[in-house]
């Protein structure tokens, strides 16, 4: 049987370390930084990573995927209805016909792969980071975002003065869902007014965010669920298209910008 090479210890903390360092100083700078890394957020980093632009999505767990993992009620099957199929089909997810113009599959595979679309792309990820701030400045444009590590939030005040850090880029994407929380960042300082989402209606709910979907606010472009609370439009539930087609159209918009 062949041996493991004799690495040791020291070499692994040397390997990460240095990896690490050399991805975060170079994503310090980006063009796009993506907060949230459920299916809106993959789908816009994916679309801009594969024009060729550099893209960092910050995401506060330590598992990327949002809420594409299961459907309703903890059950792992999700839904898309026509057209999102399109993107099931760009990106190899199987499924099946539920009823006429409504797709089903499986929660699991469908992530895994739009996860892997991702990566393959080129995005990389700062996870278990969590946004706290946007960088405002001149006449308020938005050019980045402060964050922490997760873990700090979740210990005492009393034994945590860590202060975050910020990153910068030319376009932010609030991809953070029902939250909205860069969004609600701009609320804060009466720079919005966001009007929390709405009763399901799912006929009318996807649609409307694909409308919605754009520029909040200079420099900052909301995407996925996180339009309906800024917008006050009605939610959808266990149906994952408009999500799909939401982060396609914050990556036109994007590129848009960036070109
Ligand atoms: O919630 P999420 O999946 O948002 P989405 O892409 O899709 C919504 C659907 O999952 C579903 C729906 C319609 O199908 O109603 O809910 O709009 O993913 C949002 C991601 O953002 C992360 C969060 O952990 C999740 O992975 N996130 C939220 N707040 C922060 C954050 C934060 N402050 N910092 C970093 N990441």
């Amino acid at each position: 049987m062949e041996k493991f090479s004799p690495v040791g210890e020291k070499d692994v903390t040397r390997a990460i370390v240095a990896e690490f360092a050399k991805q975060f100083d170079d994503y310090v700078e980006s063009d796009c930084i993506i907060v949230g890394g459920g299916p809106s957020g993959l789908m816009a980093g994916r679309n801009l990573a594969r024009a060729g632009k550099k893209v960092f999505i910050v995401e506060r767990n330590n598992y990327l995927g949002g809420g594409f993992w299961i459907g309703g009620y903890l059950m792992n099957k999700v839904t898309v209805r026509h057209p999102g199929e399109r993107v099931l089909d760009e990106l190899g997810i199987p499924y099946k016909v539920a009823s006429k113009g409504l797709l089903v599959a499986d929660g699991p595979h469908a992530c895994s792969k739009l996860i892997a679309s991702a990566c393959d792309s080129g995005v990389k990820f700062a996870n278990m980071t969590i946004f706290e701030d946007l960088v405002l400045k001149g006449d308020g444009r938005v050019f980045g975002v402060v964050i922490n590590w997760t873990p700090v939030t979740a210990l005492p005040r009393e034994i945590t003065c860590v202060d975050p850090v910020a990153i910068e880029a030319t376009i932010v994407i609030d991809a953070t869902g029902h939250d909205a929380q860069v969004v609600k960042k701009l609320e804060e300082r009466g720079l919005i007014k966001t009007k929390g989402f709405g009763a399901m209606w799912v006929e009318r709910s996807e649609d409307l965010i694909m409308e919605h979907t754009g520029e909040v606010h200079p420099g900052l472009i909301v995407t996925g669920m996180a339009v309906s609370t800024t917008y006050g439009l009605p939610r959808m539930g266990p149906t994952f298209g408009g999500m799909l087609l939401s982060g396609e159209k914050a990556a036109e918009i994007a590129l848009e910008k960036l070109t």
